[in-house]
């Protein structure tokens, strides 16, 4: 049992909700702990294969929880560096590295770490009072979770750059014009709308999903000619799915297909 999140499954959804909202979900160490428990379960259910994640209460999430943090004038300088080994770092990879599709709701405020968690899920969508704020700069860090790779490939350099030193918070609507985010939803509206595309999600096949992830995210770093080899490889692994083959075989009989997932 979880005592700073709640995870539940139902109709082939995982629903990971973050559950501090007295200090609007931001990360302690036992939130850590339970958000990758959570994961692996994610990953090691084959019932799962659509994950949403969300906030309780008015925010999404406010990255680090501040209060873990001696900065008393005589403490040592704690290692934020550790911090990022042991637990942002492999967070995100756990999110990347999910063989399935990662929807965020953001419901509310999403600042430092907590944008970045958000912004590297596979659709992000917002209510239309969430906010987002790249909050690092105004404590004199700087922006963590992937945000330095994340911010400049989905709104430029320019943009990056500005949100990552000015600290401003922008709107759901401005980060869905600057293409950072999928789409804005009205706030009462918001996790019907995400549930129902994530149960949709869950009906499709899931490990043809998992490799158009594994493409998308690889051609970040990729040249052309090395992604071209790369959609050789993983089309090859598609094509040996079971998926696959109900998916011709449903076009050419002209009904519906039936994904199983495998
Ligand atoms: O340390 C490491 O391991 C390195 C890794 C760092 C990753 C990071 O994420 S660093 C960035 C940390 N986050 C922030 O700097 C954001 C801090 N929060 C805010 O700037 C504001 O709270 C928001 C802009 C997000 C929301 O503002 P607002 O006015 O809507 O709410 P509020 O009144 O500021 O917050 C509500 C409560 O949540 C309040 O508590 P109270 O007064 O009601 O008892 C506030 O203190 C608490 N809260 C909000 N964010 C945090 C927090 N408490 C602890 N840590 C937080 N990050």
């Amino acid at each position: 049992t979880y005592t700073c999140i709640e995870y539940t499954v139902n109709a082939g959804v995982a629903v990971l909700t973050l559950n501090r909202p007295a200090n609007l979900n931001s990360f302690n160490a036992d939130m850590h702990a339970e958000v990758k428990d959570a994961l692996k379960a994610a990953r090691k259910d084959s019932q799962v294969r659509c994950l949403v994640i969300t906030g309780a209460g008015r925010g999404f999430c406010a990255g680090q929880d501040l209060s873990d943090r001696n900065v008393a004038p005589d403490a040592q300088a704690p290692d934020l560096g550790a911090s990022i080994e042991k637990n942002y770092n492999p967070l995100m990879r756990m999110l990347r590295d999910l063989p399935m599709p990662v929807i965020c709701a953001v419901n509310g405020v999403a600042a430092g770490a907590g944008a970045n968690i958000a912004l590297a899920c596979d659709l992000v969508y917002a209510a239309r009072s969430a906010s987002f704020i790249q909050a690092f700069c105004k404590i004199g860090l700087i922006p963590d979770s992937g945000g330095t790779w994340t911010l400049p490939r989905l709104v430029g350099q320019a943009r990056a750059t500005a949100l990552a030193m000015l600290g401003d918070k922008i709107s759901a609507e401005q980060a869905q014009q600057w293409g950072m985010i999928w789409q804005v939803v009205e706030d009462d509206a918001l996790m019907d709308t995400v549930l129902e595309k994530a149960r949709f999600l869950a009906t499709q096949p899931t490990q043809g999903l998992a490799l158009i992830k594994r493409a998308l995210n690889a051609s970040a770093t990729n040249t052309f000619d090395q992604q071209l080899d790369l959609e050789r490889d993983l089309q090859r692994l598609a094509g040996r799915t079971q998926d696959y083959r109900e998916g011709v075989a449903a076009f050419m009989e002209k009904r519906q297909p039936e994904f199983s997932g495998r």
